[in-house]
């Protein structure tokens, strides 16, 4: 493709990976005060918000993320995944309701410069935010191939299920993956040790 910069960037951008930050599930719900409140949820949705921020403040030829993406849990009726006496690791109470503030990105994460949203589970759990789907209905596979993604980072809520899935379903669509632990927030220690181990198995970089 003819480009209008010199020489040495063109090698030079050829052998960078296009990597996409990929927020996984930074909503209401899933923060204090919400439903579902995972502890540090706040706190995650506000060092994210920090990386965004420094994301925008450079060139966009010098950014680390070629593109910034967000899904989000928009339940209409997930069947067993609610519950009115949840377990805790296959019911959860009612969370993440398409069209209510519950579903809403954090207040903390703000701007929200995110250049596609995904969302998933309308009629079932979804726990990766590959079974998500922009409006258009263009999958997050999809998608970041059009834009020719080819490494991902992960980061969001929570740690052992949403993250773990999306970051474990990245690798396996071949996509370089890293996991932001510091920029997580996990249901459970001992499900967070576990899910950190899963995702090295799948061949993912915990960073
Ligand atoms: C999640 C539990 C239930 C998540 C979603 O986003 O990690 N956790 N539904």
């Amino acid at each position: 493709m003819p480009r209008a910069s010199p020489y040495a960037r063109d090698i030079e951008t050829e052998l960078d990976v296009e990597r996409a930050l990929v927020v996984v599930d930074v909503q209401n719900d899933f923060c204090e005060g919400g439903s579902l409140p995972v502890a540090g949820g706040a706190e995650t949705a506000f060092l994210i918000d920090q990386l965004l921020k420094r994301w925008q403040d450079v060139e966009p030829d010098d950014r680390d993320y070629a593109v910034v993406v967000a899904t989000r849990d928009h339940h209409i009726d997930p069947g067993r995944h609610f519950s009115a006496e949840p377990d805790f690791v296959e019911s959860w109470p009612p969370h993440c309701v398409a069209g209510t503030d519950g579903a809403a990105f954090h207040p903390n994460l703000d701007p929200q410069p995110f250049d596609a949203i995904f969302s998933k589970g309308e009629h079932a759990a979804a726990y990766s935010g590959f079974e998500g789907r922009t409006e258009a209905g263009t999958s997050l596979a999809e998608w970041l191939r059009q834009h020719d993604v080819s490494g991902v980072d992960v980061c969001g809520i929570a740690t052992d299920y949403c993250v773990r899935a999306t970051a474990i379903d990245a690798a396996r669509e071949g996509f370089d993956t890293r996991l932001l632990t510091e920029y997580t927030a996990g249901v459970a220690p001992a499900s967070t040790e576990r899910a950190i181990a899963d995702m090295r198995a799948a061949g993912v970089t915990i960073a």
